[in-house]
């Protein structure tokens, strides 16, 4: 469990980095302060039991095959994360992988179990930490000022482009993320009401969200700006 650092009306949430050398990983105000402890807590557990290996390695090919099937320029870019579109890649589900993918990982520096979000990206997860994240989104690319990554038009799961087509999409489905990018960062999230798009979250990183719940803004983002280019 990582310690809590109160100071003046915010929350810091220290963890260890890869090199072992504590850093400020979130911050939170003090109205989430009571859920973020608990949450903290519960932490490990939401990433824990990876799934036996041969099963999990063959559910895994077939899922990443599945992506790169329903996407003409897909490419697997690391293990379980395969970019769809410019800058834009989906994760494989955590509990889809395997020992040796954590292990893999777990050598590459990812210590927080098998929750993959790179250094300078930002991921999103259908669901919480307190539950299996589920399958997600990364995002490593900038875009204008104005500009951000349109939800609907990417088809849940495997993040195929289908314009304003009917049809699973991933817009109202973001439960969490983790904003991994330079210190500093401005990220912002967005929903449309009737015919305006409206910023829900600001995100500087480094900072996270276990549960958008908590900030009541859960199953309902619609587009994403990562950062300005
Ligand atoms: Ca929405």
């Amino acid at each position: 469990m990582a310690p809590i650092i109160a100071r003046f009306r915010e929350v810091y949430v220290a963890v260890v980095n890869k090199k072992g050398h504590w850093r400020v990983l979130a911050s939170l105000t003090a109205c989430a302060m009571a859920a973020a402890v608990a949450a903290v807590a519960d932490r490990p557990a939401a990433w824990a039991s990876p799934r036996a290996d041969d099963a999990a390695a063959a559910e895994i090919r077939m899922t990443v095959e599945d992506i790169l099937q329903a996407n003409p320029r897909a490419r697997e870019i690391a293990p379980n994360v395969v970019e769809i579109d410019t800058g834009l890649a989906v994760l494989v589900p955590p509990s889809l992988q395997s020992e040796r993918d954590i292990s893999t990982l777990a050598a590459e520096g990812y210590t927080d179990g098998h929750a993959r979000c790179d250094t300078y990206w930002i991921c999103m997860w259908e669901n919480s930490f307190g539950q299996d994240l589920g399958y997600g989104l990364a995002f490593y690319d900038c875009q204008g000022p104005s500009e951000s990554y349109d939800l609907m038009s990417y088809r849940y799961p495997d993040g195929a482009y289908v314009g304003r087509g009917t049809g699973l999409r991933w817009n109202d489905r973001i439960s969490s993320y983790v904003n991994n990018q330079t210190t500093g960062t401005h990220s912002w999230f967005a929903n449309w009401v009737g015919d305006t798009l409206y910023r829900v979250l600001d995100s500087y990183a480094p900072s996270y969200s276990e549960d958008l719940a908590y900030l009541e803004i859960n199953d309902i983002i619609d587009a994403v700006h990562s950062c300005t280019a």
